[in-house]
């Protein structure tokens, strides 16, 4: 036996033992995202089936002058998981044609991303000045109140659909609670639509998002010493009407056993088990206004792609 450093296990695993140990199997989709997993997650971005961020970039380009008239001027924008900022820079361009003032305060937990974010945006918009912020929202957004001008907060890309509903308002009662009466958010949100579309949007033809959703194993298989055997687990997309979002999991093919030797942890698959690793909510525009009315927003008005697929709803304090 090849003996590990010993090392404490990482934050995350109470929570991984905690999922692993109850009658229906769960792991943290926070987890998807380290360096290989967020790499995988940008070529998802690009995939044909998945329509999410080509879809909400049409809005934005087809509807900025727009969005920038209703936040008004001058104005920070607050970016909230901003990464690298690829799909900012059309609103701010916006704002900059439209001879409007305005800052951009890029946040995001990685300092690598906001470094890309901030080369980016000064050489698309160079009159934008550019202040990121290195942020972990698990610490809440007590960062907000340190902006003194009015504000306009980014949540794009339906990250929101990926928390359960009292999740989501909890998260945005808590942006509401550092927010002015002036202040806007755009929340980007993604639409219920036909299974026909929606499935294949998470289980590609390519097989990039299987190999998303099985980087978890290979990450507790590196950081918890697990020796999970990929091959014996299946990627399953599911699409719930009921509780209206897609559902992911890892299947197990057959019976076996996992042990974990960084935690004296050994964890039993009957064949067919599954671990639910990702919700992602589909909205209808009732759900977003009440989503958002109960978090203490009034929505103004929701921007949509021609095919009525994707949303930016914009809601003032
Ligand atoms: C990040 N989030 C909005 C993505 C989604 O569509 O729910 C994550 C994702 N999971 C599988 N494919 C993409």
């Amino acid at each position: 036996m090849i003996a590990r450093p010993l090392v404490s296990p990482p934050q995350y695993a109470e929570e991984v033992i905690r999922g692993l140990s109850s009658p229906r199997k769960t792991l943290p989709c926070k987890l998807f995202y380290d360096a290989r997993g967020s790499a995988l997650f940008d070529e998802i971005t690009l995939l044909p089936e998945y329509y999410l961020t080509r879809t909400e970039l049409e809005i934005l380009r087809d509807r900025s002058p727009e969005i920038a008239r209703a936040a008004g001027s001058p104005v920070s924008i607050v970016e909230l998981g901003a990464g690298t900022a690829t799909k900012t820079g059309t609103l701010l361009s916006a704002f900059a044609r439209g001879q409007m003032r305005v800052k951009y305060f890029p946040v995001d937990i990685s300092p690598a991303a906001l470094e890309d974010a901030r080369k980016r945006i000064r050489q698309d918009c160079p009159p934008v000045v550019v202040k990121p912020i290195v942020a972990d929202f698990s610490d809440g957004f007590g960062f907000l109140r340190n902006i003194h001008e009015r504000k306009l907060v980014l949540y794009l890309g339906s990250s929101i659909g990926n928390f359960d509903w009292n999740e989501a308002v909890a998260m945005l009662k808590s942006v509401r609670g550092q927010l002015s009466p002036r202040d806007t958010l755009l929340l980007g949100t993604d639409m219920v639509k036909a299974p026909e579309i929606l499935v294949p949007a998470y289980d590609d033809a390519r097989g990039i998002t299987p190999q998303f959703n099985k980087n978890i194993l290979v990450r507790l298989n590196r950081e918890l010493g697990a020796d999970f055997d990929l091959s014996a687990f299946r990627h399953v997309a599911e699409w719930s009407p009921r509780a209206s979002r897609m559902e992911i999991y890892l299947q197990s093919e057959r019976d076996q056993t996992v042990a974990f030797a960084d935690l004296n942890l050994t964890v039993r698959f009957a064949a067919g088990e599954r671990i639910h690793t990702e919700n992602s909510y589909k909205y209808t525009l009732a759900m977003i206004e009440q989503m958002l009315c109960v978090s203490g927003f009034r929505l103004e008005k929701t921007w949509f792609d021609q095919q009525k697929w994707f949303g930016l709803n914009l809601a003032r304090v």
